[in-house]
């Protein structure tokens, strides 16, 4: 692939929201030369004075360059931007949040128009962007040998976690953390509402609400273990007995405070589940095969 002066490879991205748009900045500033499109042209302003070369069409972005990456809204609006571009010899690189299965079937169809295809999971907010070692980290998956020849590129955002050839595995990761995410934070929205009408400052709260989650996490370890070796009772130092007989108090205290016990209560009666069907010495961990259908 052509290289300009600064050895940067030329790329393409579709998609200048506030995701794209800290993408493009990351690759400009670290000298690629950069084809961008957004459906509302007045988005590429700022990127164009930047030194971004700006297509009028997704087609004509799509042809500028070898290496082409989406950053859209959602799959609807990927499939919509390519409809009309040739993708043959193009590498496609996906980085729209997708289910496993709109993943696979993109690859599929990219595949059927002549591109290599990867599909990403973006495990970053914008301001993550381009900062070294902010945490920030893309899962990618697909094409391996796509994903080598642009490593470095793909890089330049933010670090790289290859994840398996299965196209879809990369969105099965990003939607499994941000599912794990989801049922953090709804359990915090929980602790605050429990602590709303009484005189305990939130600012005050917050510190002790990421030092106990913080030291509750590496119980993930734990539920891998077990769920690996199917003995849900080694290891186990809270047990479903107690834990449900505990989990009163909960719903006791939220109907005291004046709270609706509704995040709560889809974990609490899996747990009374688990509990009712004889597993009382195991951990949760089998509120992890009461969910499979
Ligand atoms: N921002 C974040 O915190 C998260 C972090 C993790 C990854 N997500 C995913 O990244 C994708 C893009 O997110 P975004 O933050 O850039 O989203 P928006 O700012 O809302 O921009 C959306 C862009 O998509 C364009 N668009 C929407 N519909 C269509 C369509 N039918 N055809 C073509 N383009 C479309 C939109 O264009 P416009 O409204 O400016 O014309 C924006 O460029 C996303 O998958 C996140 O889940 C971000």
């Amino acid at each position: 692939m052509a290289q300009n002066n600064s050895g940067g490879t030329p790329l393409t991205l579709l998609g200048l929201g506030a995701m794209g748009t800290a993408l493009a900045r990351a690759w400009l500033a670290a000298g690629h030369p950069l084809t961008v499109w957004n459906r509302t042209a007045a988005r590429t302003e700022p990127l164009a004075a930047e030194g971004a070369a700006v297509a009028g069409t997704a087609a004509g972005a799509v042809a500028a360059n070898g290496l082409v990456l989406t950053c859209l809204l959602d799959d609807a609006s990927v499939r919509e931007a390519l409809a009309d571009a040739d993708l043959d010899g193009r590498d496609l690189v996906n980085l729209t949040t997708s289910t496993p299965g709109q993943a696979r079937a993109l690859a599929e169809w990219a595949g059927q128009r002549g591109a290599r295809f990867l599909d990403a999971g973006i495990m970053a907010v914008p301001r993550m962007i381009g900062v070294p070692d902010s945490g920030g980290y893309v899962f990618y998956s697909g094409s391996r040998e796509l994903f080598d020849a642009h490593r470095d590129t793909l890089a330049v955002p933010a670090d790289t976690r290859y994840v398996g050839s299965d196209p879809g595995f990369a969105a099965l990761h990003d939607v499994a953390l941000l599912s794990a995410m989801t049922g953090m934070f709804s359990g915090v929205a929980h602790a605050f509402a429990l602590l709303r009408r009484e005189e305990i400052p939130p600012k005050e709260f917050a510190p002790l609400v990421e030092g106990w989650l913080t030291g509750m996490a590496p119980y993930v370890h734990l539920m891998a273990a077990q769920l690996g070796s199917g003995d849900y009772v080694t290891g186990t130092e809270s047990n479903l007995a107690m834990m449900v007989a505990a989990n009163a108090t909960l719903l006791d205290t939220a109907r005291e405070q004046g709270v609706s016990p509704e995040l709560l209560t889809p974990y609490l009666e899996l747990m009374a589940r688990r509990l009712a069907d004889g597993h009382g010495a195991e951990s949760d961990t089998g509120v992890v095969d009461l969910l499979l259908h």
